[in-house]
């Protein structure tokens, strides 16, 4: 066959592209040539349909917002990066160059969805609820360059994709947990943290307040559990606690990003801070010494004691009355110094105690072996199995379970053998471990009606920092949000592992500290 010259074999090719081109449109009817919208959304989206065109948000834009709180947000992010002026206006009659309204969504994205609108002359998010609004902004920013997450102004220009969003969740609750007992972090490091969470649609943030190396939280009947208990954590160091203005900013800061704080009291075991605070808690009568090892499982109250409801009525008291969140969790795993008729004997009475104080029960899902937990009760299943008969039983009989299978959602394990943090005991979890289940259809005998969502602990044994946060949840973290928002007909392992390949310039212009999983390809210079 004869050989072309180069310019010969382009003029071939680009007649026949364009010949390509000419069947496409005539088959599209004329209308934009069939276009979609980037694969750049965590969680991905319920639907969406592009238009073919862009907006490039202009020096003169304006915001909108029917939401003080979420206007702000928005307007903070966009300041910073692109130096724009952006004058908010709050309950405006006239929309801004990006609005969020509270008004016109569809029925269909009840109360955390909303539907996001890019025409060429603007951006409207419409939602029932601020939370719809504020998950819509995500949206926005992720269809934006990663550069709008930069703390300083950036080049831009700052264009998104034309067309419709449609998006809710597919659990109502998906979550994260921090354990500021092995560790102690400020109240800055959580903030920082929650920051980062509401990326990604989390609407719930477990805090691990107690356990044998530190009591972290300040209790006003029973003082020496914070200045005493408090003052060590794993390794020896100085520990810290918060005092309960501390946890109320906190929980503050988290409803401002939407999210619910659960505070965590881990109780019978788990409690060696506790009862070294106070001697008369303990069945001996003698207080054991402050604890900083690792080992789990040695400490238990007094179930006997009548001191001991005492104990819990204060403190889960004086907790409740600071959480406007409908849970309390009282933790109940790893229990193995407390004998199985005392276990169920004390959970029972803990439960009552939650309830007396007009919350929902939230437990480890140890608590199911205690008998059925009371109505509104839910139980977070840690275990590396697929077949868990007590927690089907308490389903069957309406207690909600929280997913998080430690094998695929603990956010301490390693990811590799070489991973320098973290543990081992429940395998090595890299990102498409982290993804690769299904909540919904996971557990023996649990029905995805039965499940309230999906939630990533990060136990702190060997995490120290907020770059040890960010290290052991970025990049997994997305990926069990997603499962907990997007509907089960988006879970794709190869279209997940490309948006989230996405975010890593987000995370660069953040300076979050994020693993560099060899599973994703990262885009050059993030
Ligand atoms: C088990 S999982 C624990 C924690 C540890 C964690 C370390 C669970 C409910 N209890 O006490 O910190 O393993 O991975």
């Amino acid at each position: 066959m004869k050989r072309l010259s180069p310019r010969r074999l382009l003029v071939v090719v680009l007649t026949a592209l364009g010949l390509v081109c000419a069947g496409l449109s005539a088959g599209a009817g004329r209308a934009a040539a069939a276009s979609t919208f980037p694969n750049v959304v965590v969680p991905a989206p319920v639907s969406e349909t592009a238009d073919g065109t862009t907006f490039t948000l202009p020096a003169n834009a304006t915001l909108s917002s029917d939401d003080a709180n979420t206007g702000g947000y928005l307007a903070g992010v966009l300041r910073a990066s692109t130096g724009y002026v952006l004058p908010l206006t709050v309950g405006a009659t006239s929309p801004g160059t990006i609005a969020l309204s509270l008004t016109g969504a569809p029925a269909t994205v009840g109360a955390e969805g909303y539907q996001l609108t890019v025409s060429t002359s603007g951006v409207l998010i419409q939602a029932q609820q601020a939370a719809g609004l504020f998950h819509g902004v995500q949206t926005l920013l992720q269809l934006l360059p990663g550069a709008v997450m930069s703390p300083g102004v950036q080049p831009g220009p700052w264009t998104v994709p034309g067309g419709t969003i449609l998006d809710y969740p597919r659990f109502g609750y998906r979550g994260a947990m921090l354990d500021i007992a092995r560790h102690f972090f400020s109240v800055a490091q959580v903030e920082r943290y929650i920051d980062e969470l509401a990326l990604y649609k989390v609407n719930y943030l477990h805090l691990h307040l107690s356990d044998d190396q530190g009591w972290r939280i300040a209790v006003n009947s029973w003082p020496n559990l914070a200045t005493y208990g408090g003052s060590t954590e794993v390794g020896g160091g100085a520990g810290g606690y918060w005092t309960q203005a501390d946890y109320s900013a906190v929980v503050a800061y988290a409803a401002s990003r939407y999210l619910t704080v659960v505070p965590e009291i881990d109780m019978p075991g788990h409690t060696n801070a506790a009862l070294a605070s106070y001697a008369q808690l303990n069945c001996s009568g003698t207080a054991p010494a402050l604890y900083t090892g690792t080992n789990v499982g040695f400490s238990s109250l007094c179930v006997s004691l009548p001191l001991t409801y005492t104990f819990v009525d204060q403190v889960l008291g004086e907790i409740a009355a600071l959480t406007p969140g409908p849970y309390l969790h009282i933790g109940g795993d790893e229990a193995s110094s407390t004998p199985a008729s005392d276990y169920s004997t004390f959970i029972g009475k803990a439960e009552q105690i939650v309830a007396a104080h007009g919350k929902s029960v939230m437990g480890w899902h140890d608590i199911t072996n205690a008998g059925t937990p009371p109505a509104g009760a839910q139980a977070q299943f840690w275990g590396t199995t697929t077949s868990a008969p007590t927690v089907a039983a308490a389903a069957a009989n309406g207690t909600k379970v929280v997913m998080s299978p430690a094998n695929h959602a603990y956010l301490d394990m390693k990811y590799n053998r070489k991973t320098r943090l973290g543990q081992t005991w429940a395998g090595l979890v890299d990102v498409n471990t982290a993804y690769g289940w299904d909540p919904g259809n996971y557990l023996t005998g649990v029905t995805g009606s039965e499940v309230a969502g999906v939630e990533g602990p990060l136990w702190t044994e060997t995490i120290v920092t907020s770059a040890d946060i960010e290290y052991m949840a970025f990049p997994r973290l997305p990926a069990l949000a997603e499962l907990g928002w997007s509907p089960w007909s988006t879970h794709d392992q190869t279209a997940f592992d490309a948006r989230l390949g996405a975010q890593g310039p987000r995370w660069k212009a953040m300076g979050v500290n994020y693993y560099h999983s060899t599973q994703i390809t990262w885009p050059a210079g993030s």
